[in-house]
């Protein structure tokens, strides 16, 4: 994957050119080309902002240097997306980034000051946000989502890594996990962990993910699916914190009901009788 930044600041991607991005691009998985749009500024004072039209405080970047660094990008690889970064865009979350991770040509715009002229707009494909805050600039939101969907590339973690975010855990939180020793100053790993039973292990886990989901991200559980075998953790997990009541009604509505038994007729005498 060919990664273009387009910024002020290129100085400030050396966080993406570190540990596991470096590797991947020493692998030749990643390649993360940064461009300084002030080179091309048209003005003899290479001014990339200016004041609002209206008026207003603050400056604007101009369209010109920035039309002009993504017209002179090399051709697309192939599928190109052009990402503008504002926190008027959609909210980038891990969906987001598997799908980006699936193309070969990604291109961030990182804008800076009170913001862009909109015409700039029109060069982007979607228009992204870290989240409902704003930043000084958008490199700090282009790196994370780089980091997010670079770490998705087939190689780019460890072989074993890439089997995580299976569909069987997707949207739910993390089990809690322990390493040695057992006991540390008092405080036991948990017995279960311990047995080698690997079936009630999983069952733990599974328990234990449902746990946190409902405890510290209520939000998310609207998009867990239910498996039949998770509706008795639910029932021990409706003991144990009364506080998830709220959401019986969900798992009980999504609850396979048990098929009713049709009345059978009798069997006939060389039914009885034959064996099997
Ligand atoms: C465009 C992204 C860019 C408009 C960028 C600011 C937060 C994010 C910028 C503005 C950014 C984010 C209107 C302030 C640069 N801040 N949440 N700052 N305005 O992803």
């Amino acid at each position: 994957m060919r990664i273009t930044v387009l910024t002020l600041f290129p100085e400030m991607f050396s966080p993406v050119q570190e540990s596991i991005l470096k590797r991947a691009q020493e692998a030749g998985l990643l390649e993360i080309c940064l461009v300084n749009f002030r080179d091309y500024a048209i003005s003899k004072h290479k001014n990339v902002d200016d004041i609002p039209y209206g008026g207003g405080a603050g400056m604007v970047l101009k369209p010109e240097p920035i039309f002009a660094a993504i017209r002179n990008l090399p051709q697309p690889c192939s599928q190109r997306k052009i990402i503008l970064m504002s926190p008027q865009g959609q909210v980038f979350q891990q969906e987001k980034a598997r799908q980006l991770a699936e193309l070969e040509d990604l291109v961030f715009i990182c804008g800076h000051y009170e913001g862009f002229d909109d015409r700039i707009r029109e060069l982007a494909d979607e228009e992204l946000s870290l989240g409902d805050y704003v930043l000084t600039g958008g490199e700090l939101a282009a790196m994370v989502m780089i980091d997010a969907v670079a770490r998705l590339i087939p190689g780019v973690l460890g072989e074993k890594a890439s089997a995580e975010e299976d569909s069987h855990n997707a949207s739910l939180l993390e089990y809690p996990q322990y390493t040695r020793p057992a006991n540390f100053e008092g405080r036991k790993v948990p017995e279960v962990l311990l047995s080698g039973h690997h079936a009630l292990i999983r069952r733990w886990r599974r328990k234990e993910s449902l746990r946190r989901t409902f405890l510290r991200r209520p939000d998310l559980i609207e998009y867990v699916n239910f498996e039949n075998e998770d509706y008795p953790l639910l029932e021990e997990l409706g003991l144990e914190h009364p506080e998830i009541a709220p959401w019986r009604n969900r798992w009980e509505y999504l609850r396979p009901k048990p098929k009713r038994r049709r009345y059978s007729r009798e069997k006939t005498e060389s039914e009885i009788n034959t064996t099997n």
